[in-house]
């Protein structure tokens, strides 16, 4: 057989797949997998969806609105907004297979955030975070960048998407769904709880005290989850704190676990909230926090902490 006449009857083949059902499928990785038949064998399609072709004629498409044509707001707060679009086909506008982001304006330390850069392990002593880490992290909480944070709680941004609120002071939350996830598929489900006191920049500042009303929210986030999604079960669900998070104002996530969140749900930036709290109470007193502790973590080359303090170390 030839191979154009080999490749006919494979493309044949293909064609005449007939579905059975869906296998698996990933919202991270954008990839399923069918079984299928073809006459009476089983057959398996696995499909992926290809990489963006960043030649610079498609990359100048986004100089005109027109390509994309049903661009729909799902949510803006501050310099952030969110979109779904379609390609100009009328066809995908019922479905579209565009998530964008736009950060307006955009500040020098997000062009570097979201830059291609290599990554290093570092450890964060106690001494290196009561000198150096932590006076970073306070210094980036003004100037506007906890903005979005400050507009949610104080309900003047994406109030009609909070899925619960604890209003106490001290010990509520606002859970909503984070910017990331299209508020639509189910599998990759991506909620984040902010909490309303203000005076946890992040994971450091827990201590051995705040495990009771850690374990309220854990459980309060993990209801409302499913309440609001009943086709959760609270151990579908998975809670965890980034260190280093990349807004120092304490948050919680909330994500499906069938979900595959790539590096932010990884070792070296993903504390999942039980170990947490497990490793709070096995602290010796009740001020011991998690700023007496050693903590290794990922952090990416261009980012204001590797560049400031670590890579002088
Ligand atoms: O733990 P870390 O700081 O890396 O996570 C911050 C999270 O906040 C990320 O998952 C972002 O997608 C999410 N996020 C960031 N902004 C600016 C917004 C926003 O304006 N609205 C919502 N809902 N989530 C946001």
């Amino acid at each position: 057989m030839t191979e154009s006449s080999s490749e006919s009857k494979q493309i044949e083949a293909f064609r005449s797949f007939k579905l059975v059902r869906l296998l698996n499928e990933d919202t991270g990785t954008k990839f399923m997998s069918l079984l299928g038949k073809i006459g009476s064998q089983d057959a398996i399609i696995v499909a992926e969806k290809t990489a963006f072709n960043t030649s610079p004629e498609i990359l100048a498409k986004f100089q005109e609105p027109s390509n994309l044509s049903a661009l729909t707001m799902l949510g803006q707060n501050d310099i952030y907004h969110w979109f779904l679009a379609s390609h100009s086909e009328p066809d995908n506008e019922k479905r579209p297979e565009i998530k964008f982001t736009f950060i307006y304006p955009a500040t020098e330390t997000h062009i570097k955030k979201y830059s291609r850069q290599s990554l290093r392990m570092v450890t964060e002593t106690p001494q290196l975070y009561r000198e150096l880490v932590k006076p970073y992290m306070e210094s980036t909480r003004v100037g506007g960048r906890l903005n979005w944070v400050y507009n949610i709680l104080a309900h003047q941004s994406e109030a009609e998407k909070i899925v619960f609120e604890d209003t106490d002071e001290h010990e509520g939350f606002i859970l909503l769904p984070d910017l990331k996830w299209d508020r639509k598929t189910l599998t990759s489900l991506y909620m984040m709880a902010l909490v309303h006191r203000k005076d946890i920049m992040s994971l450091r500042d827990l201590t051995k005290k705040d495990v009771p009303w850690l374990r309220r929210v854990g459980h309060k986030i993990a209801s409302a989850v499913c309440e609001a999604y009943p086709e959760f079960e609270s151990n579908q669900i998975k809670l965890y704190v980034h260190y280093q998070p990349s807004y120092y104002h304490f948050h919680i996530h909330a994500v499906a676990i069938s979900h595959d969140g790539g590096l932010g749900q990884t070792a070296g930036k993903a504390f999942l909230l039980g170990n947490v709290i497990s490793q709070l109470e096995s602290m010796p007193n009740e001020e011991s926090s998690f700023a007496d502790i050693e903590l290794t973590y990922v952090l990416g080359e261009d980012s204001e902490l590797w560049q400031t303090v670590f890579k002088n170390l």
